[in-house]
């Protein structure tokens, strides 16, 4: 396979496209997707020996890309730059991924490409990627997906799908990373590349991480992990966050997952004052799992339309 063809191609269709992009303001709804997918590996170009056996034609491809949905463009050419935008690639020991501070993903969404009804393209490409470190020290500088149909028609439009794309309405599948050494001046040939398929997508619940105050009026959080007494949480509601969608047969706390203390559920109040309701939960220190290796805290639960919840705070433990 050559992989140079496949490279200058894919920067053709960006390059025209970034060309014509039009932002607008971010939209209020604007909500969090990740689609996890699988594939298999189809290429691979390891000339200097530099990955190991683990990869090969036919090892699985697992990984994730997560977008947000307030990016608008009138030409179909997406752009985050926030985390946890981003995607991530596992194949065999190795992890390939955006940047995890300053990612750059592209989603370029085209339909009917030079006027031609059937030239659909939907291209996920990480422009900012994490090196993979020693011993093989590799800049990333592809880590891309492509979909490409010349003879069906996926897209009537350039709207960002926020369902995932269905591998087996597209003629061409080309997952793509490739690797440079930093040490060699000006790379024209990938030290490696990794091209694959993806087979399947679907959907990853979106995960709403929330503030919460463990003991609230003490910043320290002190907690004596063998203490047969109750633990009190605050989980803060906000404008964007009604605290009484929260089911209270699913809130956990810790690293067992205590369920609440108290039959009756929990309560109720504005504990901060900013006119929104906040929910006060209490558990049972023993049932938590925390020892005194923990420095946070974690409590989970699901809302009424089965969208997850997490929030953290600091902790400091103390021996009985
Ligand atoms: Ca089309
Ligand atoms: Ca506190
Ligand atoms: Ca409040």
């Amino acid at each position: 396979m050559r992989i140079h063809w496949k490279r200058s191609t894919l920067s053709v269709s960006v390059g025209v496209f970034a060309a014509l992009t039009t932002s607008f303001s971010p939209n209020a709804d604007a909500q969090l997707i990740t689609f996890a997918f699988e594939g298999v590996v189809t290429s691979v170009g390891n000339p200097l020996g530099l990955l190991d056996g683990s990869v090969f034609v036919g090892a699985d491809i697992k990984g994730s890309y997560t977008f947000d949905t307030s990016v608008m463009s009138a030409y179909g050419d997406y752009a985050f730059y926030e985390p946890p935008n981003g995607i991530r690639v596992d194949v065999g020991n190795y992890r390939f991924q955006s940047a995890l501070s300053a990612p750059e993903l592209r989603i370029d969404v085209t339909n009917d490409r030079d006027g031609i009804i059937g030239a659909d393209v939907y291209l996920v490409r990480s422009r900012s990627n994490e090196s993979i470190g020693a011993p093989l020290d590799l800049n990333i500088l592809e880590n891309s997906w492509w979909l490409q149909d010349p003879v069906g028609d996926p897209f009537s439009r350039t709207d960002l799908p926020t369902i995932p794309p269905d591998p087996s309405q597209w003629g061409l599948n080309l997952l793509l990373i490739q690797g440079f050494d930093p040490q060699r001046p000006k790379p024209v040939e990938a030290s490696i590349y990794i091209a694959g398929q993806i087979t399947s997508l679907y959907v990853v619940p979106t995960r709403i991480v929330i503030p919460i105050d463990i003991k609230p009026g003490s910043d320290i959080n002190d907690i004596k992990p063998m203490s047969p007494g109750l633990l009190p949480v605050v989980v803060f509601g906000s404008p964007s966050f009604d605290v009484l969608a929260v089911d209270p047969a699913t809130v956990r706390f810790g690293p067992k997952g205590a369920p609440l203390a108290h039959r009756n559920g929990p309560h109720f109040e504005d504990i901060d004052g900013d006119g929104y309701a906040d929910l006060i939960a209490h558990f049972r220190v023993r049932e938590t799992g925390l020892s005194t290796d923990d420095a946070k805290a974690c409590l989970m639960a699901q809302l009424a339309d089965g969208s997850e919840i997490e929030g953290c705070d600091s902790i400091r433990t103390l021996p009985q």
